[in-house]
């Protein structure tokens, strides 16, 4: 009697027929109901799993629209294309400028489209302007002596669906970063007027015909100075290397 009460408890409502409570369910009864509880039950679980895998589905599709997605620019100084790295495409090359290496006013190295679009203007020299001079390469440093006074080109490149670093004083990337390009640091002469460092492609090519000495912007190799900065790991007077790097994200 116990049994057919607890039988009659865990078959829940629909197993409450009259059968259930004025007479204990025969056995072909129970399992027949048993049977029809487990195909109801299968039935709603391949149901709901079907449900669960569309609605993630959605998801997925619905995170990658509203995803970021990650891309990165840099210039590839001395260089008139971007390097062949897969996801890397050029945006426009151009020459590097920056202002002239003995004005107290000098800006930082830019890179100038070779396709220029003007606003307004006038073309008469004007006192009170800031100005812009082309760049030299001003060394006689390893493959860099024959470049010596030809002008500097520059690409300006788009690394899609990654991150990019410049890192000074290495010439190999870091663990699960791709190498764009490896160069030299380069920047203006120690006493001349400082515009900052940037990577110098170690391959730099020059703009056509371009090794008149004009000496405006200008690049040399960046040595380290001990005394603050460590030795080691530094040396002092050797040229520093760097290298542009990329992280898919
Ligand atoms: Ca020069
Ligand atoms: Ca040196």
């Amino acid at each position: 009697m116990l049994r057919g009460l607890v039988v009659c408890f865990i078959l829940g409502a629909n197993a409450l027929e009259p059968g259930c409570i004025n007479n204990w369910p025969s056995r072909f009864d129970y399992e027949r109901t048993l049977l029809e509880k487990l195909v109801y039950l299968e039935q709603f679980k391949s149901e709901t799993t079907a449900k669960l895998a569309a609605q993630q589905q959605q998801m997925q599709e619905l995170y990658s629209i509203l995803r970021p997605q990650a891309a990165s620019t840099y210039v590839n100084w001395g260089m008139q294309t971007c390097p062949n790295v897969t996801g890397t495409t050029q945006v426009y090359t151009g020459q590097v400028a920056g202002g002239h290496y003995s004005h107290a006013g000098s800006g930082e190295y830019i890179c100038l489209p070779n396709d220029p679009e003007y606003d307004q203007y006038n073309d008469t020299i004007d006192e009170w302007r800031s100005s812009l001079y082309g760049a030299e390469y001003e060394t006689d440093f390893i493959n860099f002596k024959a470049l010596y006074n030809h002008d500097v080109p520059c690409s300006v490149c788009l690394s899609k669906g990654k991150t990019t670093l410049m890192i000074p004083g290495r010439i190999s990337c870091y663990t699960g970063w791709i190498k764009e390009y490896q160069g030299y640091l380069m920047g203006e002469y120690y006493k001349s007027n400082g515009k900052g460092y940037v990577c110098m492609n170690k391959e730099a090519e020059s703009m056509p015909s371009s090794n008149a000495g004009m000496n405006g912007a200008l690049f040399y190799p960046v040595e380290g100075r001990c005394g603050s900065l460590k030795c080691p790991p530094y040396t002092d007077g050797r040229e520093l290397a760097c290298v542009v790097c990329s992280f898919s994200t």
